[in-house]
C-alpha cells in the first residue's frame, strides 16, 4: 500500500520549507533508481515521440493479421524478451538488489519483470490513437489479432491508457517500477525482511517525489491530488498482477497446443521466466 501510513516517517518530506535531504541514504537510493531507469529504459522519451514514427499502415496490418498464430506468438515473445532484458539490467543496477541472495533475485525477476514491462509500456503508448511502439512503428490492438488473445491485449492497452492518464514523470515511473519489482510478498523469497526494507524505502522515495511534483495549485488541492495518486498507484499494482496472471494462462493454453514451437522457437530467457 502506497498511502502515507508507514512507520518510516523519518524519510518523509515535510512542508516546513526545509530543503535539506531528510535522509542521505534515501536520496541516494532515489537517485540511483532514477538513473538506472533512464539508463535501461530501452527508448528515450524523445525517441518515442509519435511524430517521429509512423503508425502501422494497412499493408503492414494485413501482414501481421495474416501471420499464423505461432509466428505471431514467436514475434511477440522475442519483443517481450527484449523488453525484459532491459528490466533485468534495471534490477541489477538498483542498490541492494545484487546483494540479495541469488534465489531472491530470481524470484523477484520471475514474478516482476513482465509487470515492469507493462508499467514501462505507458512510456511507449500514444493515447491519441491507442497505439503502442512495437516493431519500429506505432501499433494498435488490431495488430495483435493473430495471437488469438484479444481480451488480454485490450486489457493491456486499457492499462497503458489509465497509467498514461496519471502523467507520471520519468523519475516517478522509475521509482514505481522499482517498487513493483521489489515486492516483498512474492512466494519463495528466502530473505523476505530484506526485500521488505528495500521496498519500504522505495515507497517513501516515491511518496516524497509525488508530493514534490504536485500538479495542482494550492496546498489543499495538491494534498488531495497526492492521496488520489497514491490510491491510483495501489490500484495499478493489482491490475498489473492480474495482467500477468492472464498472460500466464494464455501461455499455458498456447503451450498445450504448440509445445514444439515454444520449445524450439521461443527465446531461452522467455522460457526461463514464464516456462
Ligand atoms: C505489446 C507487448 C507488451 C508491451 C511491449 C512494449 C511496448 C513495452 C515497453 C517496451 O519499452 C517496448 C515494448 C516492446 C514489446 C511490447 C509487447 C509486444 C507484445 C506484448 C503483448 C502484450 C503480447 C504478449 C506476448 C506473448 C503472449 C507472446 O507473451
Amino acid at each position: 500500500d502506497l498511502s502515507p501510513d508507514s512507520g518510516l516517517d523519518q524519510y518523509c518530506c515535510y512542508s516546513n520549507g526545509d530543503s535539506s535531504p531528510p535522509d542521505n541514504d534515501l536520496e541516494h537510493l532515489s537517485e540511483n533508481i532514477c538513473k538506472s531507469h533512464m539508463e535501461t529504459c530501452q527508448y528515450l522519451r524523445e525517441e518515442l515521440q509519435p511524430s517521429n514514427w509512423q503508425t502501422v499502415l494497412q499493408t503492414d496490418l494485413d501482414a501481421y493479421q495474416k501471420k499464423s498464430q505461432e509466428d505471431m506468438w514467436q514475434l511477440c515473445a522475442v519483443k517481450v524478451t527484449e523488453a525484459v532484458q532491459y528490466v533485468v539490467e534495471f534490477a541489477k543496477r538498483i542498490d541492494g538488489f545484487m546483494e540479495l541472495c541469488q534465489n531472491d533475485q530470481i524470484v523477484l525477476l520471475k514474478a516482476g519483470s513482465l509487470e515492469v514491462v507493462f508499467v514501462r509500456m505507458c512510456r511507449a503508448y500514444n493515447s491519441q490513437n491507442n497505439t503502442v511502439f512495437f516493431d519500429s512503428k506505432y501499433a494498435g490492438p488490431e495488430v495483435f489479432k493473430a495471437l488469438g488473445c484479444d481480451d488480454l491485449i485490450s486489457s493491456v492497452f486499457e492499462f497503458a491508457k489509465s497509467l498514461t492518464s496519471l502523467q507520471l514523470s520519468e523519475d516517478e515511473i522509475g521509482l514505481f517500477s522499482a517498487y513493483v519489482l521489489m515486492s516483498a510478498d512474492r512466494s519463495w523469497l528466502q530473505e523476505k525482511t530484506r526485500v521488505e526494507k528495500l521496498q519500504q524505502k522505495i515507497k517513501i522515495a516515491l511518496q516524497n517525489l509525488l508530493q514534490k511534483n504536485q500538479r495542482d495549485e494550492g496546498i489543499l488541492n495538491s494534498l488531495i491530488w497526492s492521496i488520489i495518486t497514491n490510491c491510483d498507484l495501489v490500484c495499478k499494482v493489482s491490475t498489473v498482477r492480474m495482467l500477468c496472471r492472464r498472460h500466464m494462462e494464455k501461455l499455458s493454453t498456447f503451450r498445450a497446443l504448440y509445445l514444439e514451437t515454444v520449445h524450439t522457437r521461443f527465446p531461452p530467457l522467455y522460457k526461463e521466466l514464464f516456462g
